[in-house]
């Protein structure tokens, strides 16, 4: 039988590759964010390969997250895979100059969104006994780096509530998994820096990952055979050997 996947933040960056890679190997999705026009276009994309549904809300926001969840059609109520993946950094700032709503945005989003969105679909997996639940953390989730602060702790949280979804869903033979990329070519840079231009130094000078090369990734978390589970991977690109230490030509 087929799977269904929600995908949060399938907008963009890693969860639109990742919404693209599984229609392409036949998994249903129920697609989450907050910019109905590019649910809309993906609806309309991937629907020729698999059933899609789309849900906007924000994960900040408790009630309209599991209200959300809730309205599923019966269709699309058995969620098999949960990408948590919604989430960005704001800012980048030494952490005396931090701006408290980059602080709130990142806290909510990365961290009690996902909370929200696991809380809602967790319940339908441990009566089942079965599905998989995919955190993106990051490389800031295992090493904090100058300015990273806040945006660092976020995801050095998400790595722990992965571990203890890992710990306390083992009973039911849920798979939970981390995957931490590093620099990443996305949308992610525009908003950390607020669209200003240097968001686009970020990824000049070498090759960053794309978004493409993590969904393959995440695929092949998803694709592992029933008793094999990938618990925390951490990918970087090449010229990447740690948060600070790039290769750059430029
Ligand atoms: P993008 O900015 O391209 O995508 C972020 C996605 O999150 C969008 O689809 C956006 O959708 C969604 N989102 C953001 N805020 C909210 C919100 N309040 N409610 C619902 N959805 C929201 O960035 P990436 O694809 O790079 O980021 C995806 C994940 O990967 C994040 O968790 C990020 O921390 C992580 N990551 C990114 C790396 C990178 O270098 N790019 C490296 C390591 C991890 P919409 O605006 O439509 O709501
Ligand atoms: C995104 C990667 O290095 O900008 O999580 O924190 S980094």
């Amino acid at each position: 039988m087929k799977k269904t996947a929600l995908i949060t933040g399938a907008t963009s960056g890693i969860g639109k590759a990742t919404a693209e890679e599984f229609a392409k190997h036949g998994i249903h999705l129920v697609l989450c964010g907050r910019r109905q026009e590019r649910l809309d276009a993906l609806r309309k994309e991937l629907s020729k390969q698999v059933n899609v549904y789309t849900l906007k809300f924000d994960v900040r926001d408790r009630s309209k997250t599991l209200e959300a969840i809730e309205t599923l059609p019966t269709e699309f109520k058995q969620i098999d895979i949960l990408i948590n993946n919604a989430g960005n950094a704001h800012g980048l700032d030494p952490v005396q100059n931090g701006n408290l709503d980059d602080w709130d945005a990142m806290m909510d989003i990365n961290v009690k969104g996902l909370l929200y969105v696991s809380k809602a679909i967790i319940p339908g997996m441990t009566e089942r006994e079965s599905g998989h639940i995919i955190n993106i953390g990051s490389s800031a989730g295992k090493e904090v780096y100058p300015k990273g602060n806040v945006y660092c702790a976020s995801k050095h949280a998400v790595l722990a509530i992965t571990e203890g979804m890992r710990i306390d869903l083992n009973p039911f033979g849920i798979k939970v998994s981390a995957i931490n990329p590093g620099l990443v070519e996305t949308e992610f840079s525009q908003v950390r820096f607020k669209g200003s231009a240097s968001a686009n130094n970020v990824y000049k000078g070498y090759k960053a990952l794309q978004a493409q090369d993590v969904a393959e990734v995440i695929y092949f978390a998803v694709s592992r055979p029933a008793h094999v589970n990938l618990a925390d991977v951490l990918m970087f690109c090449t010229a990447q050997a740690s948060s600070t230490i790039v290769n750059k030509t430029i």
